[in-house]
């Protein structure tokens, strides 16, 4: 590929780059992306694991700055598959004519500013070099993959796979005893559909989940109908949410309303299924008792779920509720009454080894023919660290971050001029419905360049006093609600090494978007701005 100058680098190619480079190139801004997959889709192009699905109702999980498209686009599910979302993601490639200003089969491996020329320098892994005024990193929040390093992890002599690098053949796992190692959302929504197949599946649990029945269904066309009626009604209702989702919140702290009626209200929303589950009251993302009522009754499911009583046990999380990411599932736990299942607890003792035969845990060798890993990510920073960052006068990004992410917004990085990232740490991000969350990012980044250049500036930097207050602002926020006391990806706890910070902004969608607004209505405070 020749090298290339643009206005605006862009890295990935996924909901965030995609939108970018759209909303760009109507502003008349030169861009370019660039994306190591060979397609668009950017988390639902890696993640083709069976049974991968949005765990947020199709209906909302979509883009809404252009009302033809989201009036044309079809969605057949409740919750859409990966290969609808996919389907969705070529679909607005193509309408909007995007793939001639993206490389694909192209990953960044550096980006540099470079001071006196007031550029960002890009190079690929291929030694091909993109520059531009502006870098916007688009490079997602889940898409940096974990394996676990486990010993002899290099020696098994059967197949292994990652739930997010699957192949896109697809795999077949009839007559094949397969051992699943995670139980996060993508295990949980990939081992009923394994079960069916393999002749036997093992799958090793280091800490319980939560899941909470999809009851995912065909979409109702009349229901789908009255939506489109007044789409921006149903938009602007999940702006005006915590998490940028339409939904009905139960406010009633969870300790006003007595057993009996808990009881009703756990059951309806366990009947209506999905994330929502955990807006049956309003304080049960704050007060422990109340966390413990929604905690019990899901225990209770479980036990009346799984048939026998030992396996159900070890289902039973013992952690708050919502502390990790609640998981949406059909037909999780039932899965566990199948003869070809069985559940190896980890909690005590970790994997052993990893053996050329199988996987070893408390002394037993579980013979395999496959091993697949749903260990999760490196989740938020992982993605932007991989890539060797480099800022005003040389400093890593990697350095910085080292004692956690530092950031102004989860927009911008002090010491980091011209660089933007979409949907960062420190950002709303994966605590909101991802689709709105990005346009609100890609609209605030790039009007902000209209701005600069209407007044012909070519440099933009957060200060350090903005980025130091807004991370306080972060802990703060944080420390009043009981998601940060627990050992999930949301505090990096799933990679060894990684320093304990909760990552995502959960002062919620809402207070987020006027601060931003606010921010850019005052000449983007915070930032300092040099011609
Ligand atoms: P998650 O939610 O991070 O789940 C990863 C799972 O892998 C989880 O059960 C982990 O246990 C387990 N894990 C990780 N490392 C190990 C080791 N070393 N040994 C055993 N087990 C391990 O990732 P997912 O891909 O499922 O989901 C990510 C998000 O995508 C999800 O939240 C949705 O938003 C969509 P742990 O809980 O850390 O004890």
């Amino acid at each position: 590929m020749p090298d290339a100058d643009v206005d605006v680098a862009i890295v990935g190619a996924g909901f965030a780059g995609l939108y970018m480079l759209h909303r760009l190139r109507g502003m008349g801004f030169r861009a370019q992306v660039l994306e190591a997959g060979s397609g668009v889709g950017g988390t639902w192009y890696w993640n083709r694991y069976p049974g991968a699905r949005c765990d947020v109702e199709s209906i909302q999980y979509s883009y809404q700055f252009d009302d033809d498209l989201q009036q044309e686009w079809e969605w057949s599910e409740r919750y859409a598959t990966q290969p609808e979302l996919l389907r969705y993601a070529e679909h607005v490639a193509d309408r909007f004519d995007l793939r001639r200003d993206i490389r694909f089969d192209t990953r960044v491996a550096a980006a540099t500013f470079d001071e006196a020329g007031r550029r960002w320098v890009l190079e690929t892994e291929a030694g091909d070099r993109v520059t531009g005024t502006w870098c916007v990193m688009a490079t997602g929040c889940l898409s940096s993959f974990n394996t676990p390093d486990f010993p002899g992890r290099d020696s098994f002599d059967g197949a292994t796979y990652h739930t997010g690098r699957w192949p896109h053949e697809g795999v077949d796992f009839s007559g094949r005893r397969v051992a699943v190692i995670g139980t996060g959302s993508s295990a949980i929504q990939s081992i009923p559909i394994i079960a069916e197949q393999a002749e036997h599946l093992t799958v090793f649990q280091r800490t319980a989940n939560y899941t909470i029945p999809a009851h995912n269904t065909p979409l109702d066309p009349e229901a789908v109908r009255r939506v489109k009626a007044d789409y921006p009604a149903l938009r602007a209702w999940g702006k005006r949410m915590v998490n940028g989702i339409a939904f009905h919140p139960n406010p009633k702290p969870a300790g006003e309303a007595t057993a009996e009626e808990r009881r009703d209200v756990y059951e309806r929303r366990w009947a209506e299924g999905g994330l929502t589950f955990m807006a049956a009251f309003g304080d049960l993302m704050l007060d422990d008792e109340a966390n413990a009522t929604a905690a019990d009754f899901v225990r209770g499911k479980i036990r009346e779920i799984v048939t026998d009583p030992e396996t159900a046990g070890k289902l039973c999380p013992t952690n708050i509720i919502g502390c990790k990411r609640l998981c949406v599932d059909t037909g999780y736990y039932a899965t566990y009454n199948r003869p070809n299942v069985t559940l190896v607890d980890i909690s005590e003792a970790p994997i052993e080894a990893i053996t050329p035969a199988g996987v070893k845990a408390q002394g037993v060798e579980h013979a395999v023919d496959a091993i697949v890993f749903a260990t999760g990510f490196d989740a938020m920073t992982g993605a932007l660290t991989r890539i060797d960052i480099r800022g005003a006068g040389g400093v890593r990004l990697r350095d910085k971050w080292r004692d956690g992410p530092r950031s102004y917004l989860g927009l911008a990085v002090a010491g980091f001029p011209n660089l933007f990232t979409v949907t960062g740490p420190g950002s709303p991000s994966v605590l909101t419905n991802m689709l709105p969350s990005i346009e609100q990012h890609v609209e605030w980044i790039s009007d902000c360049f209209r701005y600069l250049r209407g007044r012909g500036i070519d440099r933009i930097e957060a200060t350090v006093t903005a980025e130091d207050d807004w991370v306080a602002h972060n802990a703060e926020v944080a420390g009043n609600t009981l998601r940060s006391t627990c050992s999930s990806w949301y505090v990096g706890a799933n990679v060894p090494g990684k320093p304990r910070v909760f990552m995502p902004y959960i002062g919620g969608f809402p207070a987020y978007v006027e601060r931003c607004d606010a921010i850019a209505a005052k000449g983007y405070e915070g930032f300092a701005l040099g011609a």
